[in-house]
């Protein structure tokens, strides 16, 4: 459901560059506050450029991680996958999801009796606007129980197997991994991707750690491929992205030769 606007999202403001990025994994560790060092830096370095927020959390999570300068700082912040949309502290829009019954069950199930994995923390279903973010380990387990899952998960790929069932027996919905311990549901399209049609610019420049098939950035970082001007940085956590910006962007919009057309970056 859309809410009333003082700006109307429907009309986009042209511009010449954007940068987006996301939030956990690209500008912080997982569900960690950004470091004070990088905070400061980045805090300059949006200063007087189009910058958007386009994270899998929710803002009250976003807010435990990111300061005000940061939160207030960019043009606007994309939450629980581009379904909900601030300015500053100011709520745009967001959307609504009735999971379907049949799929609340079957995350039960798979928590209580299919998945191979023993722990279980509490809060293993959350309603986010427009999504639900599910963890078998559960969202109160702590940062040791936390890391403990994302290494058996490695290896045993619960997450993306988990992933896929839900995708095929619901045709609707996309199921994608997000941080460490979840996965991100929601109705299809109703992605990072929908972030795009509010925004009219001709270069786009994308920073995110899950730009892989089945992960939350995959659709937004394909959709951004498809303009005529872009880049895709996908990092392995906010040490590359500082780095580039450092290197790429500091004081001035980039003057790499590589930078002109359609570049996108794997980190190792
Ligand atoms: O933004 C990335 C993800 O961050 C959290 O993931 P996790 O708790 O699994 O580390 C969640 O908020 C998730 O929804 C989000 O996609």
């Amino acid at each position: 459901e859309r809410l009333k606007m003082s700006w109307n999202l429907d009309n986009p403001v042209p511009g010449d560059i954007v940068f987006i990025f996301d939030v956990d994994g690209t500008l912080t560790p997982a569900r960690k506050s950004i470091t004070p060092e990088f905070c400061k830096f980045f805090e300059e370095w949006i200063t007087g450029k189009e910058v958007y927020l386009a994270s899998g959390s929710d803002m009250s999570k976003l807010r435990e991680q990111l300061p005000e300068g940061i939160l207030h700082g960019v043009k606007g912040v994309y939450a629980s996958c581009g379904n909900e949309y601030y300015v500053k502290d100011n709520i745009f829009y967001k959307n609504n999801f009735e999971p379907p019954r049949e799929l609340v069950l079957m995350l039960n199930d798979h928590i209580n009796n299919k998945s191979e994995y023993q722990k279980r923390y509490g809060n293993h279903i959350e309603h986010r606007s427009g999504m639900l973010n599910f963890s078998v380990v559960g969202r109160n387990a702590s940062d040791e129980e936390r890391l403990k899952y994302y290494k058996w998960d490695c290896v045993s790929k619960e997450r993306e197997t988990l992933a896929r069932e839900i995708e095929h027996m619901f045709p609707d919905i996309e199921a994608t991994v997000g941080g460490q311990i979840s996965i991100d549901i929601y109705p299809k399209g109703k992605d990072k991707s929908q972030i795009l049609k509010d925004l009219n610019y001709n270069r786009y420049v994308f920073f995110g750690d899950k730009q892989q098939p089945g992960g939350n950035d995959h659709s937004l970082a394909m959709a951004i491929r498809k303009k005529s001007r872009f880049e895709t940085h996908n990092v392995k956590g906010y040490k590359d992205t500082w780095k580039t910006l450092k290197s790429l962007y500091l004081g001035k919009i980039c003057e790499n030769e590589n930078c002109g057309g359609c570049v996108c970056v794997e980190y190792q």
